[in-house]
């Protein structure tokens, strides 16, 4: 099987590369995925199992749990797609390969799994509650989960969660991190209430200009008084209309690995401003200060660099809005057509705050371009979908390409854009082949 393969030479590429090698936040080398061995923690190991592994002490270190370990893949994350692509085991993250995106609202098990820590393990979502507080609230103020559903108004919006290391891979230098290709984005429908609901009614004092959000999740480490991460947004992006605290995605619980029982979601920005776990959110006067808001993370040379250069932390900025991309769902690549049918390739555009406004695609490595038909989103932030039907001049092999741009005019690049240090922001054309008989 195709995924089989890609799996497989990940892991190839892992032993023999190191460069290509997953690190951990010490920017050590974290050994992979093998199927000998299980390399996560208990936590993380119980979290995958949905069970505490009761003779846990009688384990010998670095053995597989069958539950997991008896599977036609390696590593399956319990509620997930069997397809998804686990690129490290600890923390947890897997991707999903752009043939299982093709629906137009991403369902539960093909959403990616980022984790940059040790998710809770256990939750007991009576007791949960989130707290609104911060230099500039009036008055720090806590909702149970149950309060904040009867309280405030519930909204659902289809919206756009894409990882800023989306693409890393093909950075060149390569970049430090998970190696995701194209499938740490999704588009799945979340229900929540209104960020900016629950704020106002802690009340905003004017020196407010951004938020930072606290999950429950551990440093990897262990060391509690270290956190994973802890990101925000300005002000004015939290108040926005579609900036939720779901509880819900297509109207199931969320899932443990994608934030049970609560977490924010702030589409069109890099999805580490999405907080999972959530338990307090603080208001700042300043730009909030939490892990991985400074130096390298989520931040890419303010002015362009060349490939490789030191950039001094000084220089680097927070990223915001993410550029327009597009994703070919449809077909997979590597498929056989038929010369005499037409084939109606599709996929999903997205450009963080703006919308997409025209998608094209090219069967000439970008020679000629075709217009693909192209939906309006369901609502704003939330991806849109194109197709366009393509016939072939003769037999052999092909590549399709698909080029969104946003309604400002910019357009995706051809080849990977702005090299910086920690391999954000990749949104060059996908391409999928095609062999033509
Ligand atoms: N508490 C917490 N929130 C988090 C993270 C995390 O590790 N801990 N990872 C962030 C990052 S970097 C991404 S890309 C998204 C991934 O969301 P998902 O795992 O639901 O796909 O969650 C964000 N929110
Ligand atoms: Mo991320």
């Amino acid at each position: 099987m195709g995924g089989k393969a890609t799996r497989k030479g990940i892991r190839a590429l892992y032993a023999e590369d190191p460069l290509q090698a997953d690190w951990d936040l010490f920017g050590r080398r974290s050994d992979p995925l093998t199927r000998r061995g299980f390399l996560g923690g208990l936590g993380t190991m119980s979290a995958l199992l949905g069970a505490e592994v009761v003779f846990s002490r009688f384990m010998p270190g670095g053995l597989m749990p069958v539950a997991l370990a008896e599977t036609s893949t390696d590593f399956i994350i319990p509620g997930k797609h069997p397809g998804l692509v686990v690129l490290n085991d600890r923390p947890v993250n897997a991707e999903t390969p752009a043939h299982l995106l093709d629906d137009r609202v991403t369902s539960v098990d093909r959403l990616f799994v980022r984790n940059n820590g040790l998710p809770p393990v256990e939750i007991d979502p009576a007791k949960w509650s989130l707290t609104i507080d911060g230099e500039a609230v009036e008055e720090s103020v806590s909702f149970t989960l149950e309060e904040l559903k009867q309280r405030f108004k519930h909204y659902s919006y289809q919206l756009v969660l894409e990882c800023g290391g989306n693409g890393r891979s093909e950075f060149d230098p390569p970049a430090r991190g998970n190696q995701w290709t194209t499938g740490a984005v999704g588009c799945p429908r979340w229900t929540g209430v209104r960020l900016a609901d629950v704020l106002r009614a802690a009340g905003l004092k004017d020196n407010a200009v951004y938020i930072g959000y606290y999950g429950a999740d551990t440093h990897i480490s262990g060391n509690p008084d270290k956190r994973p991460i802890s990101r925000g947004v300005p002000l004015a992006k939290a108040m926005e209309d579609e900036t939720l605290i779901a509880w819900q995605i297509n109207g199931e619980d969320l899932p443990l690995m994608n934030g049970y029982p609560l977490r924010l979601v702030v589409g069109g920005w890099p999805a580490s401003t999405s907080g999972k776990w959530l338990q307090r959110i603080s208001v700042r006067d300043r730009i909030h200060d939490g892990s991985k808001m400074g130096g390298y993370s989520y931040r890419v040379p303010c002015e362009p660099v060349v490939a490789g250069a030191e950039v001094a932390e000084e220089d680097m900025c927070i990223i915001e809005s993410m550029p327009v991309k597009s994703l070919l769902t449809y077909p997979r690549s590597g498929v056989v057509q038929k010369l005499t049918d037409p084939l109606v390739v599709r996929g999903h555009a997205w450009a963080g705050d703006l919308a997409v406004d025209k998608v094209a695609v090219s069967i000439d490595f970008g020679q000629t371009w075709q217009p693909a038909r192209l939906e309006k989103p369901v609502n704003r932030l939330a991806w849109q979908h194109f197709n366009a039907k393509i016939t072939f001049p003769q037999t052999g092999y092909y590549e399709i390409w698909a080029r969104a741009s946003d309604d400002t005019g910019r357009a995706q690049p051809m080849v990977v854009p702005g090299w910086n240090p920690k391999g954000y922001l990749n949104n060059a054309c996908h391409r999928v082949a095609v062999k033509v008989v």
